[in-house]
């Protein structure tokens, strides 16, 4: 699956990997080979930039971290745009809704509908489910008699076919059927063609709008690379196709297909044929199929823990800082930098001794990069000297602040006056001392905690 893409990963990784410090021309460079490689793979020339692009800035907003090897960062780089471009929200199957509910199964003649439509039926029902297959491919009987065995096969049920049975009988009868024997999902598989043709899309957006399927299944071969993309967008423009099945994703060396689908589409890959057998399918996962490209699982691993282990460092440096005694509105901007520069706030938030311990307060507060990003900008509205001494801060100075960072006075109270909950505190947290800090935190919360609409001190965004 996806060999020479992968091994072209793997040499441009290796010979980055001898040289020293990843410069921006270093990097341009690498950025270069990059591109040749998602070009041989046959991945879109759109997707190729944006992948690019997003490499790129990774690479340049992400810290210098000295103890990862800048090969190593890459690679995790890679990997990560690689899941950006695999990933959407909605790649489990649908299958929420009154039963039984339908899936129905589109594509060009010869791409694996018909292998598909049963490879699915035999895990659903290995799931405890009861699907009942059913052919609306009445032009071929050899299509219907396919099924019918792959289903004898695999101990699935089918619906009977009756000879010259019209199309929309055919999917009476099968919600009928079901009806009577119990069957919670219906699998309709349908006729392609050998090309898109305006005859086969009329056929399949009336059985579309008879059969209201949950999910409409496109199978596109993964080894006619940017033609199985193309025929995608065609379907698509037709039918609200609601996701994709790659299949023959066993022969394709390049991926081209399945780095490019979801980008151009729009729409999640669900499934990939990974063979002939009826158990050669596998649940689309972003995560494992960037790591199955790349072949660096290790590497990834190592540098995640890593860089897990320098936002501890920094969380105990934090931590440090607050309890060193003198603290005014400068540090609390150096903080509020340095958490913002830390990526996950929340994630990060958790890491600070003695701030674990409120886990929930933490999730269930409204802490995000957009409120940071609004209270740097009101202390930068600040003098020096105003953040030095903020009791300098009266009426008309709020108002000059709140004008210059577009916020409200209100706004700018709640910011000193969490500056004043947390000078406090680390006052009193001084006087206990780090062994105190733990048992002391409780203590300290201001009344109400935490029904205070779970803000929590010291970051009290
Ligand atoms: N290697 C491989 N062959 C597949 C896969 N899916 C389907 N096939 C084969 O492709 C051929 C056409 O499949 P079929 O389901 O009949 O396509 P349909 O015309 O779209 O219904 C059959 O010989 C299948 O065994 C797959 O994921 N991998
Ligand atoms: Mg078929």
């Amino acid at each position: 699956m996806f060999d020479t893409f992968s091994d072209r990963l793997k040499t441009l990784f290796s010979s980055l990997s001898k040289r020293g410090v990843l410069t921006e021309s270093l990097l341009d460079e690498t950025l270069q080979e990059l591109k040749k490689t998602l070009l041989e793979a046959d991945v879109a020339l759109p997707v190729v930039k944006k992948f690019l692009d997003l490499a790129k800035e990774k690479a340049l907003g992400q810290q210098i971290f000295k103890s990862i090897k800048p090969s190593d960062q890459f690679i995790k780089i890679v990997n990560d745009v690689l899941i950006e471009f695999f990933e959407s929200e909605n790649s489990a199957l649908n299958l929420k809704g009154k039963e039984p509910v339908s899936i129905l199964f589109l594509g060009l003649q010869g791409t694996g509908k018909t292998t598909s439509c049963a490879k699915i039926a035999y895990k659903l029902q290995k799931e405890g489910h009861h699907p009942l297959l059913i052919s609306l491919d009445i032009h071929r009987p050899a299509a219907q008699d396919q099924l019918q065995a792959l289903a004898d096969d695999n101990g699935l049920l089918m619906l009977p076919v009756l000879a010259k049975e019209a199309i929309q009988t055919t999917i009476h009868r099968a919600f009928d059927f079901a009806a009577k024997k119990g069957n919670d999902i219906l699998l309709f598989d349908t006729a392609g063609r050998g090309h898109l043709d305006s005859e086969m899309m009329e056929e399949l957006i009336q059985i579309h709008q008879s059969v209201s399927p949950l999910e409409s299944l496109l199978t596109v071969d993964s080894m006619m690379g940017q033609d199985a993309v193309r025929v995608a967008e065609a379907f698509q423009g037709q039918l609200p196709l609601t996701g994709i099945i790659l299949t023959r994703v066993d022969g394709d060396a390049r991926g081209g297909a399945a780095l490019s689908m979801r980008e151009v589409t729009g729409k999640p890959i669900k499934f990939l044929g990974v063979g002939e057998k009826i158990e050669n399918l596998e649940t689309f996962d972003a995560k494992r199929v960037a790591s199955r490209i790349l072949g660096m699982g290790d590497i990834v691993g190592l540098v995640e823990t890593t860089m897990e282990k320098i936002k501890q460092d920094e969380a105990e440096k934090i931590a440090e800082r607050m309890m060193s005694g003198s603290f005014n509105l400068d540090d609390m901007l150096a903080q509020l930098r340095q958490i913002k520069n830390l990526g996950d706030i929340k994630g990060f938030m958790m890491m600070i001794p003695g701030l674990s311990q409120f886990k929930k307060q933490i999730e269930n507060s409204p802490v995000g990069n957009k409120l940071i990003a609004r209270q740097e900008a009101i202390l930068l509205s600040m003098t020096p000297k105003e953040r030095k001494n903020p009791d300098l801060i009266k009426a008309s100075r709020k108002k000059r602040i709140a004008l210059g960072s577009g916020v409200s006075v209100n706004d700018v109270n709640k910011l000193l006056k969490q500056y004043e909950q947390m000078a406090t505190m680390m006052k009193k947290l001084k006087k206990l001392g780090p062994l105190g800090m733990l048992g002391g935190m409780k203590s300290l919360m201001p009344k109400g905690f935490p029904q205070n609409g779970g803000g929590f001190p010291p970051f009290n965004f």
